[in-house]
């Protein structure tokens, strides 16, 4: 049985709805982060990074969401979550999360976790206005030259779109001008329109 620990809101929910699409079994336990709980010595012990999400796989644990959106796609072939029998498109797929990763959830972390990267308060007011126009810039690039249409690697759907989802749900909050990014918002209402999503999204809010 696979266990994720997930926070509500948090890239965590990029894994949740590929499990969710995976049809595999799952439990999802959740992480408060208002208790600090990614500190607690317990979760230290899964995920010594301090940070969500972690998946706990039979032969031990796996963080950093693009290895469990990659791990699940591969270990539930049926469910189709990637290309997996294209090496070429599946380094695309990767290429798309890893920009996710580094980049976009990045620039999002420089508005409420700027503490990881100064401790000077000046600095991380600079830090925090900035974040509008990386955001912006970031997902600008993804609409009009990364995502494909009408799912990120074209005509299939893959954990890429569970993974886009989740960092475009952040950038009304960044204050992206969202009207600037219309194929997100369509991309977005697709993804809304899936059992899957709906499913992972109840469980946040549980
Ligand atoms: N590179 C990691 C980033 C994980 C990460 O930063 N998670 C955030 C939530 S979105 C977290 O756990 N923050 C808790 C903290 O900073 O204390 C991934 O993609 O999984």
């Amino acid at each position: 049985m696979l266990t994720l620990y997930y926070s509500p809101g948090a890239c965590s929910l990029a894994s949740l709805i590929a499990l969710e699409e995976s049809g595999l079994a799952f439990e999802a336990k959740r992480v408060d982060f208002s208790k600090a709980e990614q500190q607690s010595p317990e979760y230290l012990r899964l995920n010594p990074k301090g940070r969500v999400p972690v998946l706990i796989a039979e032969k031990g644990a796996i963080s950093e969401t693009p290895a469990i959106l990659a791990y699940v796609a591969q270990i539930a072939k049926s469910a189709r979550l990637a290309p997996l029998d294209d090496l070429f498109e599946f380094a695309l797929m990767q290429s798309f999360n890893n920009y996710l990763c580094a980049t976009v959830h990045v620039n999002h972390a420089h508005g409420r976790r700027g503490y990881r990267w100064t401790d000077d308060e000046a600095a991380r007011e600079t830090m925090k206005a900035k974040v509008p126009q990386t955001m912006g810039e970031s997902l600008g690039l993804i609409e009009t030259s990364m995502l494909r249409g009408p799912w990120v690697m074209g005509k299939d759907y893959s954990v890429a779109d569970a993974y886009l989802f989740t960092m475009f749900g952040w950038a009304k909050g960044d204050g992206v001008d969202l009207d600037r990014l219309p194929k997100l918002g369509e991309h977005r209402a697709r993804m809304l329109e899936r059992p899957a999503v709906q499913r992972a999204r109840e469980i946040e809010r549980a």
